[in-house]
C-alpha cells in the first residue's frame, strides 16, 4: 500500500478537487474565489509536512489570507523555518499538486520526495488565519491534509501574517528571536517601543496619538491588544475594528490607490493617521490639512527609517563598520530614490515586485531597509551587526529600536510603532516628515488582456522582453513626457497587466498611464 493512501483517502472522501481551472503559486502564494480554494488548502497541508521533513522537522507555517483582497476571495502562503516565504524552487511543487487530478496525489507527493532527497521524519506545521468568513473551513482542510500526510499540526487560530512568522521563528530559534506565543509578540515589541519613547527627552512637534484603520481585519484585533498595553504612552483611536466589511472602502491598500482617506476618516484634519491592509502586513500614513489629502506610504517609511538608521549609526561610531542599504521595488517613486541616494546617501538596489525578492536583496546589507510603496517591509539585521549593536554601549538607542521591529516580514503594527518612535526621535509632525521631499506625480493602472502572461520583462521589471515591440512603444511614448518614466508588467495576484507611470505633473502622469494602457491593450489584443 502506497505510503499515501490516507492522504488519497481523505482527498477523495472530503476534499475533492471539483473544478479544473488551473491555479498558480504566485507572487504570495496562491490567492482566488475562497469557493475554489478547498482541494488547494488540503494538498497544502499535506506539503507543509514534507516541507518540514525537507528541513530536518523545524517548524513550516501555513497562513490562510488574502490580504488586501476582497473579502470573498481567500488564500494560503507557506512560511519557511527562518520566516520567509516558501523556497522559490518549491513554487512550481505547489503549483504541480495544486492542479493534479486527486489520484495523481501519492505520484506527486512521491515525486517531491525522490526530487529534493527528503527523509520522513518529524512535521511540524503552525497554521493561522485571517478574519474572512471562509478561513475557519478552509483552515480545517489544512489541517485535515497535515494529519493525512502524518504531521503535527498546532493551530494557531485567528493572527496577523507576521505573527504567524514571529511564530514560526521564535519556534525554531528555540526562543532566541524572542518567545514563542502571541503574548511573547505583544510584549517584544511593546516594551521595546515603551523603552524606546521613554528615553526621548522633547517630543518637538511630535505628539503621541494616532488614529487608525483596521480595516475591518486581524490588525484591529491585534492592535487592541497593544492599545492596552500602551495606554498613557501612545493614544489610539481605532476605525474599522470588524463590524463593517474586510477591505471594503478602508484599508491600506484602498488609500494607497484611492489617495483617500478612509470610512469614517474621512473627515479627520491635522491627525496622523494609519491604515494598514486585511492581514496587518501592510502599512500606509495619511493626513489632512485644510481639506487636502497627503498620503505617507512605503517609500515614505523608507526614507524615514533609513535615514534614522543611518544617523543612530553615525552617533554610535558605527558607520564604518555597518553597512546600511535600501530596496525598493520599480514601484517606488523617482523622488524617493533620488532623495534615499542623494541627500541620505544610503544605497538602493531595485528588484521584482514581491517581498521574497526585497527580503532577500536586503540581506546582503549588514542593515537592509525595504519597503514596497504600498506599505509592505521591514528592516533586517545580520547577526554580526546585531551582536555588534548590543555589544557597543553607545548604540543602546539603536539596540532597543532594532526590538520594534519585526525582522522576520513586514509587519504593519510593528512597522508603525517603528515609524512612531523615530518621528517622536526626530520630533516630527506628519506634515514635517512629508516635506523631507515631494514625490513625483504618479498614476497605477490595470490593463485587462487576454492572456497576461505573454508579458516576460527583465531589469527588475522595467523592461518588457516579450511580446516584440511592446517595450520600444512604451519608450517612444515616455519620451513625449517631461520627468517620464513608465513600466508594464503581469500581476502576479490578479488577472491584470499594471501599468505605472510618472511624469512632471499629474495630468502628464495620468496622460502617460493612460496611453500605455493603450499600447499594452492594442499588442495584447
Ligand atoms: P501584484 O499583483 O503582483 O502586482 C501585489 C502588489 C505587490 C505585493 C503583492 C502581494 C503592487 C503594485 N503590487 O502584487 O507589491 O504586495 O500584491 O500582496 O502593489
Ligand atoms: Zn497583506
Amino acid at each position: 500500500m502506497s505510503r499515501w493512501a490516507k492522504v488519497l483517502e481523505v482527498a477523495l472522501a472530503s476534499h475533492p478537487r471539483t473544478i479544473d481551472t488551473k491555479i498558480s503559486y504566485g507572487t504570495a502564494g496562491f490567492r482566488t474565489k475562497a469557493e475554489l480554494l478547498d482541494h488547494v488548502m488540503y494538498r497544502m497541508g499535506a506539503m507543509a509536512v514534507l516541507r518540514s521533513w525537507a528541513k530536518s522537522g523545524q517548524v513550516i507555517g501555513v497562513m490562510i489570507t488574502a490580504s488586501h483582497n476582497p473579502e470573498c476571495d481567500n488564500g494560503v502562503k507557506l512560511v519557511d523555518p527562518v520566516g520567509e516565504m516558501l523556497e522559490f524552487s518549491w513554487e512550481s511543487l505547489a503549483t504541480n499538486l495544486a492542479n493534479s487530478t486527486d489520484r495523481e496525489i501519492p505520484d506527486v507527493l512521491d515525486s517531491i520526495i525522490s526530487g529534493c532527497g527528503i527523509t520522513e521524519g518529524a512535521g511540524r506545521v503552525f497554521v493561522g488565519r485571517d478574519t474572512r468568513k471562509t478561513s475557519p473551513a478552509l483552515s480545517n482542510a489544512v489541517l485535515a491534509g497535515i494529519a493525512a500526510a502524518g504531521g503535527v499540526a498546532t493551530d494557531i487560530g485567528v493572527v496577523s501574517t507576521p505573527q504567524l512568522h514571529y511564530m514560526v521563528v521564535a519556534t525554531n530559534t528555540g526562543g532566541g528571536y524572542g518567545e514563542p506565543t502571541l503574548d511573547g509578540y505583544y510584549s517584544k515589541l511593546s516594551s521595546a517601543f515603551t523603552s524606546f519613547l521613554g528615553g526621548i527627552k522633547e517630543f518637538g512637534n511630535y505628539s503621541p496619538k494616532i488614529m487608525f484603520d483596521g480595516a475591518n481585519g486581524v490588525g484591529a484585533l491585534a492592535m487592541q491588544e497593544f492599545m492596552t498595553r500602551l495606554k498613557g504612552i501612545l493614544e489610539v483611536t481605532a476605525f474599522n475594528t470588524g463590524s463593517g466589511e474586510l477591505n471594503s472602502g478602508c484599508g491600506a491598500d484602498f488609500v494607497k490607490v484611492h489617495q483617500e482617506a478612509p470610512a469614517g476618516l474621512e473627515a479627520v484634519e491635522n491627525t496622523r493617521c494609519v491604515s494598514v491592509d486585511g492581514d496587518a502586513d501592510r502599512v500606509i500614513y495619511f493626513y489632512r490639512k485644510q481639506g487636502v489629502f497627503h498620503l505617507l506610504d512605503g517609500d515614505r517609511i523608507a526614507t524615514l527609517v533609513a535615514g534614522y538608521l543611518k544617523h543612530l549609526l553615525a552617533e554610535s561610531g558605527l558607520s564604518d563598520k555597518i553597512r546600511i542599504g535600501c530596496v525598493q521595488t520599480a514601484y517606488a517613486n523617482g523622488s524617493s530614490t533620488d532623495y534615499m541616494t542623494k541627500s541620505l546617501g544610503v544605497p538602493v538596489s531595485c528588484v521584482p515586485t514581491g517581498v521574497k525578492f526585497l527580503h532577500h536583496a536586503a540581506l546582503e546589507f549588514d542593515i537592509g531597509v525595504y519597503f514596497e510603496a504600498n506599505g509592505h517591509g521591514t528592516v533586517v539585521f545580520s547577526q554580526g551587526a546585531q551582536k555588534l549593536i548590543k555589544e557597543t554601549p553607545s548604540a543602546q538607542s539603536l539596540a532597543m529600536l532594532m526590538n520594534v521591529i519585526n525582522q522576520t516580514v513586514g509587519d504593519a503594527i510593528s512597522d508603525l510603532l517603528l515609524v512612531e518612535c523615530v518621528l517622536a526621535a526626530r520630533g516630527w509632525s506628519a506634515e514635517d516628515w512629508f516635506h523631507q521631499y515631494s514625490d513625483l506625480p504618479n498614476k497605477l493602472m490595470k490593463a485587462s488582456v487576454k492572456d497576461r502572461t505573454l508579458i516576460t520583462t527583465g531589469d527588475a521589471e522595467r523592461q518588457v522582453l516579450s511580446p516584440a515591440g511592446l517595450q520600444e512603444r512604451v519608450n517612444k511614448a515616455v519620451a513625449e513626457f517631461k520627468r517620464g518614466r513608465s513600466f508594464v508588467r503581469p500581476s502576479g495576484t490578479e488577472d491584470v497587466v499594471r501599468v505605472y507611470a510618472e511624469a512632471e505633473t499629474k495630468e502628464e502622469a495620468d496622460k502617460l498611464a493612460e496611453t500605455v494602457v493603450k499600447i499594452v491593450q492594442e499588442i495584447l489584443s
